[in-house]
């Protein structure tokens, strides 16, 4: 069986998650902390971070955008991918976006956690820089039908939805929802979707030793 290597705040594991549901694809979900000193992660991921799939041949395979794309050769129905080359890079082009989104947040999430004279002002605003102008795009890039691409469910929503909850959990005090109302709207039309509710984030602990 599939294993998956997780953690509960991780919109990227989440990405994963989410195609596994979707696809009806039974799998074990090993939940970790990948920020701990000891998580030990290096053995499965040379890079440290999680997510990380392990196959039933013990390959192990990293990077979200990776492992779904490896997920969706073995196990097509039903894709996430559109099939059509234009509308795919359309929705990896979102997918890009996203995560850049949740890259930023993590490294502000970090920053704030630093004791208040160890923070810097310029590299907190470049990552808020990051996360408005990445709402922009996705503003613009997303359709106002149901779906964000080609009005049929997948990658590009999938992205999204995980960095906006993610947004949510780690930068509370951002108020996205009045400025960018095309996302807002989507997201709220996702938010009964089964598999997004059984993945909500939620935080962990992390170890002071980390930062
Ligand atoms: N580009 C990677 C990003 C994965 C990532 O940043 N994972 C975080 C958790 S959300 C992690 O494991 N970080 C541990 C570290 O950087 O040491 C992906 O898409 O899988």
């Amino acid at each position: 069986m599939l294993k998956l290597l997780s953690a509960t705040p991780s919109p990227f594991a989440r990405k994963v998650r989410v195609v596994l549901l979707e696809k009806n694809i039974p799998f074990e979900l090993k939940t970790i902390n990948p920020w701990n000193i000891n998580a030990d992660i290096e053995r499965f991921n040379p890079l440290g971070k999680i997510p990380v799939l392990i196959t039933a041949n013990d390959e192990t395979i990293y990077d979200s955008k990776f492992i779904i794309e490896w997920i969706e050769h073995n196990y097509p129905d039903p894709a996430v991918f559109p099939t059509d080359a234009k509308t795919k890079f359309k929705a990896q082009q979102i997918q890009v976006i996203a995560d850049g989104i949740c890259e930023a947040l993590i490294l502000l999430f970090f920053e704030n956690m630093r004791p208040d004279p160890q923070q810097s002002k310029p590299w907190t605003e470049r990552q808020i820089k990051k996360i408005s102008n990445g709402l922009q795009a996705l503003e613009q890039q997303i359709s106002n039908d149901d779906f964000c691409v080609d009005n049929t469910f997948g990658i590009a929503d999938i992205s999204v939805v995980s960095a906006l909850d993610y947004l949510s959990l780690r930068f509370k005090t951002y108020e996205w929802r009045d400025k960018f109302t095309r996302i807002s709207k989507f997201v709220a039309r996702q938010s009964a979707r089964q598999s997004f509710i059984e993945t909500m984030p939620t935080p962990q602990d992390i170890e002071k030793s980390t930062i």
